[in-house]
């Protein structure tokens, strides 16, 4: 897969070559290009952003820096992503969509945004998600793209030591992941619970079930309000 970020900080977008995202692009699973978007300006002031139409606090990202831009780093076969707190939200099924693209183009917004007609005039050519990773606000988009790199990357074949790490994750069943466990038995007088230990798989896998309901309910009930109805058990019609 190709990634290629487009931005006015590259060096924010440095933390895409460490770790398991640097691991990934060592072993050729994935090729990262990070592009200054001032390279594309023309004046002496590399000047980016303009007052905005209609006035109003801030500034926004011109659309004749930006187009030129993505003509260049889009392909016939790009997905563009721009990340924006007025997106959809990003899901787990949207990095899955993703994991099955050849080529993601991200343009990280500053200031108050990205000309809209950025945006409208690349769907004409590509395809184009106004993407959002919460319900806060950031400075800019390029923490985001560093979030939605690391969802997606996950899910490439061979990115992860073990693929049924996959299995479990949390939203994988449209539920979040219980508590995990490892040695001491016995930490500052806090024990593991005991059906961890009992050997008994079936016994296991119900508890972890239930933990899953149980915080689920509590931390995200929205959660299991958007599950179909066949999504539950009859053991868990129970709780
Ligand atoms: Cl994708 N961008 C910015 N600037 N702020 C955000 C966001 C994105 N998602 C949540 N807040």
């Amino acid at each position: 897969m190709q990634i290629d970020v487009v931005t006015i900080f590259p060096e924010y977008l440095a933390p895409l070559r460490a770790a398991l995202l640097g691991k990934a692009i060592d072993r050729g699973l994935i090729s990262v290009g990070v592009h200054d978007l001032r390279d594309w300006t023309q004046d002496v002031h590399k000047a980016v952003d303009d007052s905005p139409y209609g006035g109003g606090p801030g500034m926004v990202m011109k659309a004749d820096i930006w187009g030129p831009a993505l003509d260049d780093v889009c392909t016939d076969e790009t997905r563009l992503i721009v990340p924006t707190p007025a997106g959809r939200p990003f899901t787990q099924a949207l990095a899955h969509e993703y994991a099955s693209e050849s080529h993601l183009v991200f343009a990280c917004g500053r200031y108050e945004g990205i000309d809209q007609r950025v945006v409208d005039d690349a769907r004409r050519r590509v395809r184009v998600d106004e993407v959002s990773i919460g319900d806060y606000v950031l400075v800019g988009g390029e923490v985001a793209v560093l979030a939605i790199v690391e969802a997606v990357a996950r899910l490439l074949p061979g990115v992860l030591g073990n693929p049924k790490s996959h299995a479990e994750d949390s939203f994988q069943d449209g539920l979040l992941e219980g508590p995990s466990y490892t040695r001491p038995l016995v930490w500052r007088d806090l024990a593991v619970p005991d059906v961890l230990r009992s050997g008994n798989h079936r016994l296991i896998d119900r508890w972890r079930r239930d933990q899953s309901l149980a915080r689920t309910f509590e931390r995200r009930p929205d959660l299991l309000e958007s599950l179909p109805e066949d999504a539950f058990d009859k053991h868990d019609r129970a709780l």
